[in-house]
């Protein structure tokens, strides 16, 4: 594991003593996360918030045209959605209610800032969902595909990110980290058993 900030590690250890108390709250899936029926599904976008592959191209091709014309709103509305940030649409066809579009940082050999930034991402999606009421949320393993993000550290900063949230918030009663792959899955699944 590549080496973070003392401090950075002190948070993480810190969060995984409060997350004992929210096991029930988190839930682990493998599989699609056009399938879940959350009260939103969380999509790991870009910046235009047009669609792409991944995640993303699934989320669109499943969810149908309602989801890319809120986005083409949004755009308009407030320019790009810059990294670390969220936004919500509806979730068109989805068995989920919303959609909240959250830009992760692409992988730059942490020179840039990435960590905060992927925990922006959670952090801004979970207060994005809080603040529509919702209470159920399902998060795929955001930046760690096409944006290269390490899988192992990525999973750390969501686990300590959405326990330190659920510690602060009554709320959210049900988070789900939906794994795609295999090896996010067994990552997520290790770190969650410690
Ligand atoms: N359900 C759940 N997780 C999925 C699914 C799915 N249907 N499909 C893929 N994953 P990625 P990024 C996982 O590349 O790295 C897009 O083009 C996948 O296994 O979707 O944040 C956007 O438009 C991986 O673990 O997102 C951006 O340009 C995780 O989702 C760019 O990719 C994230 O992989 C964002 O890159």
């Amino acid at each position: 594991m590549r080496l973070m900030c003392e401090c950075h590690s002190e948070k993480i250890r810190m969060a995984f003593f409060i997350f004992v108390r929210f096991m029930k709250k988190i839930e682990l899936i493998k599989g699609d996360i056009t399938r879940i029926k959350a009260d939103a599904i969380v999509n790991a976008a870009n910046s235009s918030l047009m669609g792409g592959g991944g995640v993303d191209g699934a989320i669109h091709r499943a969810g149908g045209a309602a989801i890319l014309e809120e986005c083409r709103e949004i755009i308009a509305r407030q320019g790009s959605c810059k990294t670390g940030e969220a936004v919500i649409t509806t979730a068109g066809n989805l068995p989920a209610k919303f959609v909240i579009h959250t830009v992760g940082p692409v992988w730059n050999n942490g020179k840039k800032n990435e960590a905060s930034l992927l925990a922006a991402c959670y952090k801004n999606s979970l207060t994005l969902a809080v603040t529509h009421n919702l209470s159920s949320i399902a998060f795929p393993n955001i930046s760690t595909g096409i944006y290269g993000y390490p899988k192992d550290e990525a999973a750390e900063i969501a686990i300590a990110t959405v326990t330190e949230f659920l510690d602060q918030n009554e709320l959210i009663t049900k988070v789900y980290f939906v794994c795609f792959d295999e090896e996010n899955y067994q990552l997520y699944k290790s770190l969650i058993k410690d």
